[in-house]
């Protein structure tokens, strides 16, 4: 099964949020393949965010992501990137959609709650980076077949 990775901000460590954003991906159907807290460093944040260390507010970012430890995680499921990535929501909190994550939780554009993959590669890449293959498991729950039918298992 598809899996993504995911980070919970120090925004929601601090903010009290990490039990009600995980819950919604357990409500979902979604399955906790690894998860665990770390602190960012700088290096491994200017390879996640690659794609915008040239931009002004890089700075705060690098800043913010390293305020407190963070969790990070890989949920598993059918098309679970493209699931996640609908979740979370717009990148502006107070643009996103209510009903989703950042739409619900938030009120920033760079304390947006959540960091979720945005394509199955990258979710491949970024899995390898914060975590070790030991880190994450393999294994059925026992809800499975009363989450999917069974041709979409
Ligand atoms: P995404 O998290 O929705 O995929 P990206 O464009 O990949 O959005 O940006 C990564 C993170 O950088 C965002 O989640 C947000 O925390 C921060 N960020 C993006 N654009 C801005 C901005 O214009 N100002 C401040 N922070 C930003
Ligand atoms: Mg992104």
């Amino acid at each position: 099964m598809e899996q993504t990775f995911i980070i919970l901000k120090p925004s929601t460590i601090q903010r009290g949020l990490v039990g009600d954003v995980l819950t919604r991906f357990q409500r979902k159907g979604l399955i906790i393949a690894g998860i665990k807290m770390m602190r960012l460093s700088e290096e491994i944040l200017k390879e996640h965010y690659a794609h915008l260390v040239e931009r002004p507010f890089f700075p705060s970012l690098l800043k913010s992501m390293m305020a407190t430890p963070v969790i990070v995680a890989v949920l598993r499921g059918k098309d679970v990137v493209n699931v996640v990535r609908a979740m979370t929501g717009a990148t502006n909190c107070r643009v996103a959609a209510p009903g989703t994550i950042r739409g619900d939780f938030g009120m920033s554009g760079q304390e947006n709650i959540i960091h979720a993959s945005d394509s199955p590669e990258n979710a491949e890449i970024e899995v390898k980076r914060f975590f070790s293959p030991d880190e994450i498991f393999d294994y059925v729950p026992l809800t499975l077949p009363a989450t999917y039918a069974p041709d979409e298992l």
